[in-house]
């Protein structure tokens, strides 16, 4: 008997629920949705004979021995696809071929937007949404195929149904049963407004938006080649753009206390910035005895709380000019 076909993607954002989607449509997976540190919670329990794809997770390098030893426990029996756009270092990506995946990688599109490419003779053409809302909401709607696809729809529907969406995940805080609802509805090509909740979950976030713009200034530091605050806000990523406006930086940081002592941080930079932000996460959490990675323009964090300072201390070094 051949087994099922299982979907890992990322949970926490339109690129990740988009590809889910798009792998239910074309193959009628099975969806799991989680984040970067924990997908090595749920490969060790797909059954051997599965195909499974895995969609923008990113690796890093506390994770990718175990993820190398899974793909090569499950390629034996089954087809392994790893679509992804975060960095992946030559070495890293020949390992995890070598163990059996097939490896769809590139930083020039969104996880979205390669996971349509590779499974578009099985998608009907309204599925091409799906991709655009991905490339629009992770920042990578100038990628050669996403420029092409947006092309192919009014830019403005394109432009307002993958930023409500973005909007309402980020209202619903991580919400297991609401991101899988958005899975669902996307496989079954309904356009995210009418995606029950989205709506109202949207227009709540863009009052939160509106009370940050407010608050920012007065919360925010300016370290003159960034600034940073300290939110209770899901979206951390949301708050770090609205620093950089708020203090004209290139560079915003918003950090979120965790209840175990760890603390999440989010990088944004400006369109003309020209640092990678992922580099810098990776070197900074290296020191600090944390994870992080990303993007350039975006990235992401985990450090030990106490060591906030010494982690102010470390970006003002990073971004001397
Ligand atoms: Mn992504």
């Amino acid at each position: 008997m051949p087994g099922r076909i299982v979907c890992i993607s990322h949970s926490k954002d339109v690129d990740g629920l988009s590809s889910a989607a798009l792998v239910k449509m074309a193959t009628n997976a099975i969806v799991h949705l989680t984040d970067y540190g924990e997908i090595l919670s749920i490969l060790p329990k797909v059954k051997q004979g599965s195909d499974v794809y895995i969609c923008d997770l990113g690796m890093n390098e506390a994770i990718a021995k175990g993820f190398v030893k899974e793909v090569r426990r499950l390629s034996s029996k089954g087809k392994v696809v790893y679509i992804d756009h975060h960095p992946l270092s030559d070495s890293l990506r020949k390992e995890i071929s070598n163990a059996g995946a097939k490896v769809v990688n590139s930083p020039r599109e969104c996880a979205g937007v390669h996971t349509y490419w590779h499974l578009k003779k099985k998608l009907p053409r309204r599925a091409t949404l799906l991709a655009c809302y991905a490339a629009v909401t992770d920042y990578m709607d100038h990628g050669p195929i996403a420029r092409e696809l947006i092309g192919g729809f009014d830019r403005q529907f394109v432009l307002m149904e993958s930023t409500m969406l973005a909007y309402a995940i980020s209202y619903s805080g991580g919400n297991q049963d609401f991101l899988m609802k958005i899975v669902d509805s996307l496989a079954e090509l309904k356009a995210p407004h009418q995606i029950e909740g989205v709506v109202e979950f949207a227009q709540r976030q863009a009052e939160n938006v509106s009370r940050m713009l407010q608050l920012i200034g007065k919360v925010g530091k300016n370290y003159k080649t960034f600034a940073y605050t300290e939110s209770k806000e899901y979206s951390l990523g949301l708050v770090a753009n609205l620093l950089i406006g708020e203090f004209q930086v290139p560079v915003g940081v918003a950090l979120r206390k965790e209840p175990n002592n760890f603390s999440e941080v989010s990088m944004r930079g400006h369109y003309n910035d020209k640092h990678h932000l992922g580099e810098i996460a990776r070197r900074v959490a290296k020191k600090l005895g944390g994870a992080g990675g990303g993007h350039a323009k975006a990235s992401g964090i985990r450090i030990p709380t106490p060591k906030i300072p010494e982690f102010l201390e470390l970006l003002k070094q990073e971004f001397t000019p």
